[in-house]
């Protein structure tokens, strides 16, 4: 670990023995607890997403804020009480001074939840869909773009969601130097389809091939993350000319009620589940626990990998 001892940094049992160990581990985000889906939902993905790992020869660490504390695996009531709680907050990497100073509760994002994965010597990372550039003119542009551009870690992902301009949020990953590969795709997935129609540069295989891509860039001493991009199943995902129609009536209608700041993107989220009655929930579960999975496989493969290199 690369914190110092007596913060307000604290890593369960389970997992310091992990990393101790170089065991594989993958970090896990909670603001999609929190904010990203409704109760009780959110607390059979949080689940779940745990025990797909696990189950891939993994251990999982969500982070959160309870209390002040910033924590790295949870217990099953804290799981609980972070899902059905009333008040939690929704943290970035800029508010954990105050998170802590003011003994806040509550998720922490994509960009929150890799800057503690990341000091805490986590090599992996998974979550559903990162943040992005929104769309509309003086667009809001999320943390986690910038997050991802300083700091060296896996995140896989199923792209973003289309509630987001795909064409801006893939052009600034590349002004900001954070490579994006497809996992068995040479297209950007929006998150609810497989495909934006947006064409990456770079695909791989296997979890392997993950694996060292990332151990040639941490050699070569770059500091952004690799960002991986895996499709949702198949057989949940949603046409993207279907979702795009519902995503513009809920931008329109978040403008018309003024919301904005980090409110856009739960609201932007509730609505399309609203729109959708639900399907959209499904894909979301279904591309969580298929992410949690690949991100396990990454991990144990980078163990793999790090072990033949020395
Ligand atoms: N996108 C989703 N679901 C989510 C989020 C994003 O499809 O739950 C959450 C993630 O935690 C992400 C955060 O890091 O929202 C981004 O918020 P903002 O756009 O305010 O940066
Ligand atoms: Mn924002």
């Amino acid at each position: 670990m690369n914190i110092a001892e007596g913060t307000n940094f604290i890593a369960n049992d389970e997992i310091s023995i992990a990393l101790g160990r170089g065991e594989p581990v993958v970090a896990l985000e909670s603001t999609v607890i929190t904010h990203g889906l409704p109760y009780p939902a959110n607390l059979e993905l949080a689940r779940d997403m745990e025990r797909v790992i696990r189950s891939s020869g993994a251990v999982p660490g969500t982070i959160a804020l309870l209390d002040g504390q910033i924590r790295l695996g949870l217990a099953e009531s804290e799981l609980t009480r972070l899902a059905s709680e009333g008040g939690m907050r929704k943290i970035g990497a800029r508010d954990l001074g105050f998170a802590v100073h003011n003994k806040w509760s509550g998720g922490t994002t994509v960009a929150g939840s890799i800057f503690c994965a990341h000091a805490a010597g986590i090599k992996v990372f998974a979550t559903g869909g990162i943040g992005g550039v929104h769309r509309g003119v003086g667009a809001d542009v999320s943390a986690d773009l910038i997050q991802l551009s300083r700091t060296p870690i896996i995140v896989v992902c199923a792209g973003a969601k289309a509630i987001l301009d795909l064409p801006a949020t893939v052009e600034y990953l590349e002004t900001h130097g954070v490579p994006v590969i497809g996992y068995r795709t040479s297209d950007f997935p929006a998150f609810y389809s497989q495909n934006s129609g947006l064409k990456l540069e770079c695909s791989a295989e296997s979890p392997a091939e993950i694996a060292e891509i990332a151990l040639e860039m941490g050699s070569l001493g770059l500091k952004s993350a690799l960002l991986v991009v895996n499709p949702p199943p198949a057989e949940s995902a949603l046409p993207f000319e279907e979702i795009d129609a519902v995503v513009n009536e809920a931008v329109e209608e978040a403008e018309r009620e003024g919301i904005s700041g980090k409110d856009v993107t739960p609201y932007l989220l509730g609505k399309v589940a609203e729109k959708t009655s639900g399907a959209s929930i499904k894909v979301n579960l279904a591309l969580l626990k298929n992410n949690a999975k690949l991100a396990a496989e990454i991990s144990i493969a980078y163990r793999h990998a790090l072990k033949s290199n020395i």
